[in-house]
């Protein structure tokens, strides 16, 4: 049986829209699970903002996520959740106590979020965003992307679940505002996990990237319901094997994390029969240096078409990237008709 056969089953929705727009788009028979808003906070509790800000000169935009319309809300520690029972969003924000601890913060802020996602019934996480004030600087001998590292893969082993195959898609980027902000998407079902033959598996990078791989996969496949099957692409760099590659030229790393896409996209297809397109993704595209935007924007425009819908949805942040020779990363999510093979 499919989840679209059963009668409760409510399929989960995506848009993306302009922050402004946000409030005046819930009504009470589809209530908000909640929204990631792009550079603001959004005022309300079910809207989490991502602290970057946003570039050029499109409006604040934020991703909003509906589902069924009885919601339940919780938190467990810092960690708050809502639910339909179906589909869980949640967020979690913590500060260091002390400089150097972020290898322990990250490990009780997915302590909490694995205990939120038990009190909301939904085990399978979908898609994690990760955002971590000074993610390139030196935590006391160990980068601090590297200490998060630690932390979130004691966490995911203490959870009993696996490091390896099945993690769930995610992105981990730099932030200048806030503390460890955490956002999560999660469901009753396992994502399918979509990994990159171009690249090596992050969760087997060598230890020349720190003590502990990241816990990631490329891309995740979920079926939403109404034979919708949803598409969660990872952060994705100018990275070929397990190497950064272009160091310093920002368009080259750009061409080369749109090949890294497109090739996350063929490895989806074959495991659906819903067909993606690289013009047709919502981009979340982050830089590291706030000039370098323009050319980033035209190596998209160039390989997309000016008139892509990527490109007229797509949200630029600044941000710093995990590794200190990337300039950019690019993350995207996508809807399409079709299901599973299998
Ligand atoms: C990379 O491919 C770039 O640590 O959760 C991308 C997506 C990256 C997720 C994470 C890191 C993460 O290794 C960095």
């Amino acid at each position: 049986m499919s989840v679209s056969d059963t009668l409760s089953f409510s399929p989960l929705q995506v848009r993306r829209l302009p922050l402004s727009q946000l409030r005046g788009s819930i009504d009470a028979s589809l209530p908000a699970l909640g929204a990631l808003a792009y550079g603001e906070g959004g005022g309300a509790d079910w809207i989490a903002p991502v602290e970057a800000t946003p570039l050029g000169s499109a409006p604040a935009m934020a991703d909003l996520w509906q589902a069924g319309a009885e919601l339940r809300s919780g938190c467990a520690g810092a960690a708050r959740w809502r639910s339909d029972g179906q589909w869980s969003l949640g967020m979690i924000e913590l500060h260091e106590q002390r400089q150097g601890d972020l290898e322990e913060l990250a490990y009780q802020g997915y302590r909490q979020l694995f205990d939120a996602l038990k009190q909301a019934g939904t085990p399978h996480l979908l898609r994690l965003w990760n955002y971590l004030p000074r993610i390139n600087e030196d935590g006391g001998g160990l980068e601090r992307y590297r200490q998060f590292n630690v932390g979130r893969q004691r966490a995911f082993t203490d959870a009993g679940l696996g490091v390896l195959e099945g993690a769930p898609a995610a992105c981990a980027l730099g932030v200048h505002r806030g503390g460890l902000s955490i956002r999560f998407l999660a469901g009753q079902r396992a994502p399918v996990a979509i990994e990159n033959p171009r690249q090596v598996s992050a969760y087997r990078y060598p230890s020349d990237y720190g003590p502990r791989p990241p816990l990631f996969s490329r891309a995740a496949l979920a079926e939403l319901g109404d034979d919708q099957l949803a598409l969660f692409i990872s952060g994705t760099a100018s990275i070929v094997g397990h190497a950064s590659v272009h160091p310093g030229d920002v368009a080259e790393q750009t061409r080369e994390t749109l090949r890294n896409l497109q090739a996350v996209l063929d490895a989806a297809h074959r495991r659906c029969d819903a067909r993606y397109s690289l013009d047709e993704l919502h981009l979340v595209v982050y830089v590291r240096h706030p000039a370098q935007a323009p050319t980033i924007r035209d190596v998209l425009v160039k390989a997309l078409g000016p008139q892509a819908p990527a490109l007229r949805h797509a949200v630029f942040l600044e941000a710093d990237i995990c590794r200190h020779d990337l300039l950019v990363e690019i993350e995207a999510h996508a809807v399409a008709s079709g299901a599973l093979s299998r």
